[in-house]
Formats: C-alpha cells, sequence, structure tokens
C-alpha cells in the first residue's frame, strides 16, 4: 500500500472569522473523530492564525516564539554549519520525523506565586504562508490507532509502550525523565510522548522500541499525508497524534517554506501546591521551564470550546476490547528483545 492522503473534500472551508465560529462544531468533531482538522481561512495573516487559536484554549509559549506565542517555522539553519546536533530541526530543510511537540517538556513553573505543571502542550496549530515548490509534506499518525494495534496485533510491545520509567527525553537543559510511551491521563484518557532523536531508553528497552518504530511509526502503515496550502491551518490534539514533516527538496520562486506555529496549553497539568516554602511571584528557581508557561490572552473569550482530546481506549469507542490499565501486564519480558 502506498502513502495514503487527506481527502480534499475533509480541509473545512471558514471565509471570516464569523464563518470560522459557525465551523466550529464541525471543526471540533473532526479534531475528536480523527485526532486533527485542516481549516482553510480566509488569508494567511496572524490574526487568522490567533482567531482560530482563540476559541479552542490558552496559547503555551516557546523559547522560539514572540510575545502571542506565535514561532516561525522555516529553514534557516544553514545546512554548512557545523551542527552537531540541534533540537530545532522544524527549523532546518531536513526531514522532521514522528512526534510530539514538547516531547521533552515535563517540569515546573511559577505565574503569579502558583506553580503549574508544564508538559507538551495539548494541542498545535500549524497555519501555512508559503509552501515549498517540492516536498515538505506533512503527516499524521493516529496514536489511537497505533495504541489498539499493539494491544491486539503485539502484546509484548503493547506491554513495553505503556510500561512506567520507559523513556528519558532530552532537549538540553530540558528533560522529561521516565516516560512511558502511552500515559494514562486523569481523565481516563491516554497520551502518547514520542521523538525518536530526542529519546533515550535502558539498554534492554531499546531493541523492543526500535522493532516498535520501524513497524509502525518509520513506515508509512498508519501516516496520512496532506501537502499544507497557503491559508490552512492544521489544528491537532497532540495528546493523541504523532506528527513530521517529509524533507524540503526545493523553494518556491517567492521564498523559502513558511508556516506559523501556536501551542495551546495543556488545562490538565493544573497548579501544584509546594510543600516547604512560600512561592513569590515569579520566583527563579522556576527558570528552567519559564519560556514554556501558559500566556493568558489579553481578553479571553467568553465561548470557548470544549474539546475531548486524548486517546480513547473506552469500549463503546473501540472495535477492539477495551484497555484499561489493568490488563497492563506488571512486567515486561526483558528477554524476547534480548
Ligand atoms: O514544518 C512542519 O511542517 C512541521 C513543523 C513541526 O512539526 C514543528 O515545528 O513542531
Ligand atoms: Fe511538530
Amino acid at each position: 500500500m502506498g502513502p495514503q492522503y487527506v481527502d480534499p473534500a475533509a480541509v473545512i472551508d471558514c471565509d471570516s472569522p464569523e464563518g470560522y465560529a459557525v465551523r466550529l462544531p464541525d471543526i471540533i468533531e473532526e479534531i475528536e473523530r480523527r485526532g486533527f482538522a485542516i481549516v482553510r481561512m480566509w488569508d494567511a495573516s496572524e490574526d487568522a492564525l490567533l482567531a482560530a487559536a482563540r476559541l479552542l484554549g490558552t496559547p503555551q509559549h516557546h523559547a522560539k516564539a514572540d510575545a502571542n506565542g506565535i514561532a516561525r517555522v522555516t529553514p534557516e539553519r544553514d545546512a554548512t554549519q557545523d551542527v552537531t546536533f540541534d533540537r530545532n530541526v522544524s527549523r532546518s530543510a531536513e526531514a522532521f520525523g514522528a512526534h510530539t511537540d514538547g516531547s521533552y517538556l515535563d517540569g515546573l513553573c511559577s505565574i503569579d506565586g502558583k506553580v503549574r505543571r508544564v508538559m507538551p502542550p495539548a494541542m498545535f496549530l500549524l497555519q501555512c504562508i508559503r509552501p515549498a515548490a517540492r516536498g515538505g509534506l506533512n503527516f499524521f499518525i493516529d496514536g489511537r490507532e497505533l495504541f489498539l494495534r499493539l494491544a491486539q496485533e503485539a502484546p509484548d510491545l503493547f506491554d513495553l509502550a505503556t510500561r512506567p520509567g520507559l523513556i528519558d527525553f532530552c532537549g538540553g537543559a530540558l528533560v522529561a525523565m521516565s516516560c512511558p510511551l502511552f500515559a494514562p491521563r486523569r481523565s481516563g484518557r491516554w497520551r502518547i510522548r514520542f521523538r525518536s532523536d530526542l529519546m533515550y531508553a535502558q539498554a534492554w528497552a531499546r531493541p523492543g522500541l526500535q522493532t516498535l518504530i520501524e513497524r509502525y511509526i518509520d513506515t508509512d502503515l498508519l501516516r496520512l499525508h496532506h501537502s499544507l496550502e497557503p491559508r490552512e491551518i492544521v489544528i491537532c490534539d497532540n495528546l493523541r497524534m504523532l506528527h513530521g514533516r517529509d524533507a524540503i527538496q526545493a523553494d518556491a520562486g517567492e521564498g523559502p517554506r513558511l508556516l506559523r506555529r501556536l501551542w495551546l496549553w495543556d488545562e490538565e497539568a493544573d497548579e501544584h501546591l509546594p510543600l516547604g516554602r512560600t512561592i513569590v511571584g515569579n520566583d527563579s528557581i522556576f527558570d528552567a521551564f519559564r519560556d514554556y508557561a501558559p500566556l493568558p490572552w489579553s481578553s479571553p473569550s467568553d465561548d470557548r470550546a470544549r474539546i475531548s482530546l486524548g486517546i480513547d481506549a473506552s469500549p463503546s469507542h473501540s472495535t477492539p476490547p477495551a484497555i484499561s490499565p489493568r490488563s497492563m501486564s506488571p512486567v515486561c519480558t526483558r528477554q524476547k528483545f534480548a
């Protein structure tokens, strides 16, 4: 089977901010049904991106983002530069493998005296301003399908993927230690966290993870491709989906491929209370993850949407038998992957 593509008829047209508000229920339904939606906005302005995001959640800042939380995604890294490793592959023309945005985030920040857990964004928006002339296609992998398939087809890999403490992510000073590939959330749903170029695992677990990656992630098996056009915005459930981008092979005449990216804060990452001290203001002890704090809108929207995010493995939604944390084997068979 060759690569699969998003059906062009699935792109949701919004010709004005009012049109977007009218189509919002359809957009949310699409996100809940298959993990992402593609909307075609009236133009490719920053305002169109902010209008799309405003009804969906609270922005989450990023070290490379501006005051609105918007980051430019464009190949600006000099290919001849001797970069041994750069976490910001999104700013190169190289292929960007399947990943969760902010996979390396699991920390704390303080905002006005409150300590908040910093996690990967719940959703991200990617807005196309200028596509590449050749290459640079986006792809999406449904983590729910991966979860259900592993449970059914490869119980050993499923055990491995849900095993607490499995993987450490390192993105420089930003780390997320001891994360399973699939973790249960308070809501009862699951989240996926993956980005192979930042992942480290103990030696016994590596062969199994490599098998999983080869069979299910670094292949077209579960990938749905889409060639983003100007004005289009992908709105994606980052708790459920993996996404990535093919290598950019040729720029358009007008200039290099250019997108804008905006993250939306995970509301389940709530306030944490100190046990032995008083937190005052924006305490500098939390500076490591400070760039990834939520950025409330100056005038929040009254009609903020409620969207069910993450991987729903409950019986009503899954054809295969329901998966619950109890059905996970507590012991992983190390020998099997040796
Ligand atoms: O360049 C793209 O289309 C994807 C970029 C991306 O996934 C990211 O910046 O996290
Ligand atoms: Fe990404």
